[in-house]
This record gives structure tokens, C-alpha cells and sequence, in this order.
């Protein structure tokens, strides 16, 4: 990846698992990255729930990513993916989807590639969250 690229910054908490999702993303395609972590709570300068980030994501939840090299911000694990593979992997030669004989992808290879993202996102992530909650925090 050009190293005249600015690092983008990918907002996080310590604990929450949904950020790893991008920072993976951005280790394989090697685009540089700072990551802010964010309080849990509504404290204004530092809570997810604060006014400050509420800016960034009116949402409130990590991941979101900022991208300095073109002002694009996203929210959400999976907008956040679909935005870094769009900008930083438009081939999918590193994260997909491809094409198993190497040219351009099919529509099954499209539909291949999203619908193990759209498990990941919907079912995987969101059922191992609350098996973690319920049997280790409750
Ligand atoms: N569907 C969202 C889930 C985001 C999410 O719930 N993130 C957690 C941390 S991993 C969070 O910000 N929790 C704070 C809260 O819900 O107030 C995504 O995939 O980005």
C-alpha cells in the first residue's frame, strides 16, 4: 500500500470485539491505521455515548472509520468493511470476491463472497456477543 498514504483511524473500545473486524482488514491490505479507543458511558469527550463522538457516529457504537485521505467516514462493521474493500482492495484480490479462475468475478462469485460476510456480520459476530455475555458477564 503507498506509504503516502495518512493513516486512517478506526474508533474502538478496549473490550468490544466489532473494531477487530476492520483492524483484520487493515493488517491484510497493509493500510496504515491509528485506533482511538472510546469510554463506554455518555461522558462528552470521551463516552461512545458523548457528544463528541456522537459527531462521528450519531449511532454510538464502535467500529467507525475515518479516512483522511478522503474524508469518508463509516459506521458499522459491515459498511466499514464494504468501504475499505471498495477503496483499498478494488480488485478483491485480498479480501474478495474473486474469481476462481482469476477473471472477473461471477454473480455466484459475488454472492459466494457476501453471503459468508453477511453470516459473519448477522449471525456469527452477533450470536458469539451474546453467548460471551450471558454464560461469562451475566
Ligand atoms: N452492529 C454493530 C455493533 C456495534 C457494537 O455494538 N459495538 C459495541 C462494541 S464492540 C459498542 O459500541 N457497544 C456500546 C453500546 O452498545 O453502547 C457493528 O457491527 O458495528
Amino acid at each position: 500500500m503507498s506509504s503516502s498514504l495518512k493513516p486512517l483511524v478506526l474508533h474502538a473500545h478496549s473490550t468490544g470485539p466489532n473494531p477487530f473486524k476492520i483492524a483484520i482488514a487493515l493488517e491484510l491490505l497493509s493500510v496504515p491505521y491509528d485506533v482511538k479507543l472510546w469510554d463506554f458511558g455518555d461522558d462528552p469527550a470521551k463516552g461512545l455515548k458523548g457528544a463528541t463522538f456522537l459527531k462521528i457516529n450519531e449511532n454510538g457504537r464502535v467500529p467507525a472509520l475515518e479516512d483522511p485521505n478522503n474524508g469518508v467516514v463509516s459506521w458499522e462493521s459491515g459498511a466499514c468493511l464494504n468501504y475499505v474493500r471498495r477503496r483499498y482492495d478494488p480488485d478483491g484480490q485480498k479480501l474478495g470476491p474473486r474469481s476462481a479462475s482469476g477473471g472477473k468475478p461471477s454473480e455466484q462469485d459475488i454472492v459466494d463472497f457476501e453471503k459468508w460476510e453477511y453470516f459473519l456480520l448477522t449471525t456469527l459476530g452477533p450470536m458469539t456477543g451474546q453467548t460471551n455475555w450471558f454464560r461469562y458477564v451475566c
